[in-house]
């Protein structure tokens, strides 16, 4: 039940039981997500304001050089979900290796691994546009009481347990599922407090927005080059709209508003694409398909997707659920 203007708080107390895995584990989880993304946001939000914006002069797992605010929202993100005992193990898009956390609560009690890009589109931080964290939450698969291993991990999407997105924009959002639905929380910074301000997201009926990286499009696969121009044609509701704001985050949460497809395939210069399966891709399809849309890529569901190592890439089509049969057609038929 969502009544609008409801704290987050009050909205996972009231919807606990719908989490049938555990009394309490969830509210403690997301409470350490929530707490975590205030902190994150106050620092994306002067980030103009004092030297944090720059580079930290580490390049991290992906190759990417670490921006300094990166490296903040994941010693955060991870510093939270450490001390509060709340989960066994970490695997963040920032660290090669996947993080065991022992603790009390770890060898008899706690049973769940967090998947999490802490500040996803990064790049767009020193340009003033939003940036995003993407989590992920798994039961683990290995016995309570021994350390997590790789396997715990490598589950794939449609064993996700809740899964969500912090949107640092011109407002703050926390936008998550249990696999009920989605709601989204907007923090009020006066008060410190998550109001829930757009109670069970789903994708409009039809959608008319199409994102992808058009300066990609001589390497993209025949078919998506076919789609893209269905999608610029004149004819029924066409030519669509195109919006790439190169957040994931961003794009991903406006579609979902106005309807429309979040488009990244793989290229000749990208074999696999770029974004990865397991703490941007998952996460991302299990919100969109309980807000009534799909995720492929190109070929199956990403949610059956068996992961084989942590940091793996795949091509990545989200959205309305007709825009993404409609564009994996076009792959299936090109090839
Ligand atoms: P490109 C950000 O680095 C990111 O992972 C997503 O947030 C975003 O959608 C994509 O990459 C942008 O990539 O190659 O278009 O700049």
């Amino acid at each position: 039940m969502a009544t609008k203007n409801q704290t987050l708080g009050e909205f996972i107390i009231e919807n606990q039981a719908e989490f049938q895995y555990s009394s309490g584990e969830l509210s403690r989880l997301i409470n350490s997500i929530r707490l975590a993304a205030k902190m994150v946001n106050h620092e994306v939000n002067k980030a103009g304001l004092v030297d944090i914006t720059g580079s930290a002069g580490n390049v991290n797992t992906q190759g990417e050089d670490q921006q300094k605010l990166d490296v903040f929202a994941n010693n955060t993100f991870i510093k939270t979900l450490t001390n509060r005992e709340i989960v066994c193990g970490i695997a963040s898009e920032e660290n090669d290796d996947y993080i065991i956390i022992e603790g009390q609560r770890c060898d008899n009690k706690n049973k769940y691994v967090v998947l999490i890009d802490p500040l996803d589109g990064s790049s767009n931080i020193d340009v003033n546009v939003s940036v995003g964290t993407i989590f992920s939450i798994y039961r683990r698969v290995t016995p309570v009481g021994t350390p997590v291993q790789m396997e715990d991990f490598l589950q794939p999407g449609n064993m996700q347990v809740a899964a969500g997105y912090i949107i640092y924009g011109t407002s703050t959002m926390l936008v998550y599922t249990t696999g009920h639905g989605v709601n989204g929380f907007t923090l009020n910074p006066a008060l410190g407090t998550y109001y829930l301000s757009h109670p069970n997201m789903t994708f409009p009926e039809t959608g008319r927005i199409y994102s992808v990286n058009e300066g990609n499009y001589n390497h993209f696969p025949q078919g998506v080059k076919d789609y893209i121009k269905y999608c610029q044609k004149e004819e029924e509701d066409r030519p669509y709209t195109s919006r790439y704001i190169g957040s994931l985050v961003s794009d991903i949460h406006r579609n979902i508003i106005k309807g429309g497809i979040y488009m990244y395939p793989k290229s000749s210069v990208a074999n696999n694409g770029k974004l990865r399966l397991l703490y941007e891709c998952n996460p991302m399809a299990f919100i969109a398909e309980q807000a009534g849309g799909a995720a492929s890529n190109g070929y199956e569901r990403i949610m059956n997707l068996k992961p084989s190592e942590l940091h793996e890439r795949v091509p990545f089509f989200c959205g309305n659920k007709e825009m993404v049969e409609k564009v994996e057609e076009y792959i299936q038929k090109a090839d």
